[in-house]
């Protein structure tokens, strides 16, 4: 792992453009900042889907259209709050099915069981840890139809090329009319997207300037964090958010365990992250490259998110 990280932070600040990957915002650190951002009132993404899932679920279990037994296979579950609502539905109309949470972290994989058979004891839960496509090509000889959840809107931190290949492997590894459902976040009023991102308390600058404590902790590199500042950019045109941290001064900086030094000009950015938006034109789009059929968009009564509902 650390050598990955190694690796991208050489060559992501080695680039002509600097830039780091949104991936490794998510340490311990970095993902209770993340809790913080999805507190936030501002973030509407969170509260969005929440009410999707809350309002929605018999609609979204009436769209399955599945035999039962069948599994719910959730990619990246992480603390699972979001499903709740839906297995909970799921579980007081007895329906029989598999809830297969997956994440990489086997913390946030104890926490989730452990939650989830004290608040619903009838649920059959078949946790994993590791890898979704290792897991992902198991279930494949599977019998009984799945359906993959992919939410949090995740997909926008995907560049555009590289979703599509996501989605594609996805779709390698389900059997015919095995169903996906996807969380979107939609293009809306650019000023609700600039202050869910660009946030007023601060706390997305952290979740940023974290990333340079991370480095001085596992790289031995020596940032000096009061130097580098948040900048974030929505283009209501093309539907990114990018997000950058932006160097105050010219400076150098060491990363003793990695023999290697970085220079930064005066006002020189380091790209971190790219949360797109979408259209239903470009879902449509994301779809059919990538060989799915779009069912149906659910969505929250403000029409800010969609979880949709894709048919391989
Ligand atoms: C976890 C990728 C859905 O892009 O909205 C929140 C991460 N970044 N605020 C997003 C994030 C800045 C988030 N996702």
């Amino acid at each position: 792992m650390t050598n990955s990280f190694e690796a991208d932070v050489r060559a992501g600040l080695s680039a002509e453009q600097k830039h780091l990957s949104s991936k490794y915002f998510y340490d311990d650190n970095g993902s209770r900042i993340f809790q913080e951002i999805m507190n936030m009132p501002e973030y509407y993404p969170t509260d969005a889907e929440f009410e999707i899932l809350a309002m929605q679920s018999k609609a979204i279990f009436e769209a399955l259209d599945f035999s039962q037994p069948f599994n719910i296979i959730e990619l990246g579950a992480g603390d699972g709050f979001k499903t709740y609502k839906l297995l909970e539905y799921l579980v007081n109309e007895n329906i029989n099915f598999n809830y297969v949470p997956i994440d990489i972290s086997q913390q946030a994989i104890d926490s989730l069981t452990k939650r989830l058979s004290e608040r619903l004891p009838g649920l059959n839960i078949k946790p994993r840890t590791g890898d979704y496509f290792h897991v992902l090509k198991e279930e494949k000889h599977s019998e009984i139809p799945s359906l993959l959840l992919f939410l949090g809107g995740n997909i926008g931190n995907y560049h555009p090329d590289e979703a599509d290949e996501l989605l594609k492997l996805f779709h390698n590894n389900m059997n015919e009319g095995d169903k996906l459902l996807i969380g979107i976040d939609l293009k809306k009023n650019p000023l609700i997207i600039h202050k869910a991102y660009f946030d007023p308390h601060g706390i997305t600058k952290r979740f940023n300037l974290n990333l340079l404590l991370r480095m001085n902790r596992e790289l031995g590199a020596d940032f000096k964090v009061d130097d580098f500042d948040f900048y974030c950019h929505y283009n209501p045109i093309t539907g990114d958010v990018k997000s950058y941290i932006v160097s105050l001064r010219a400076q150098k900086v060491h990363f003793k365990a990695m023999d290697f030094t970085v220079d930064f000009d005066y006002n020189e950015l380091i790209w971190t992250e790219l949360s797109k938006k979408y259209d239903f034109e470009g879902i449509d789009s994301m779809a059919s490259r990538s060989g799915f059929e779009i069912q149906e968009n659910f969505l929250d009564c403000k029409h800010y998110f969609t979880d949709s509902l894709w048919v391989r």
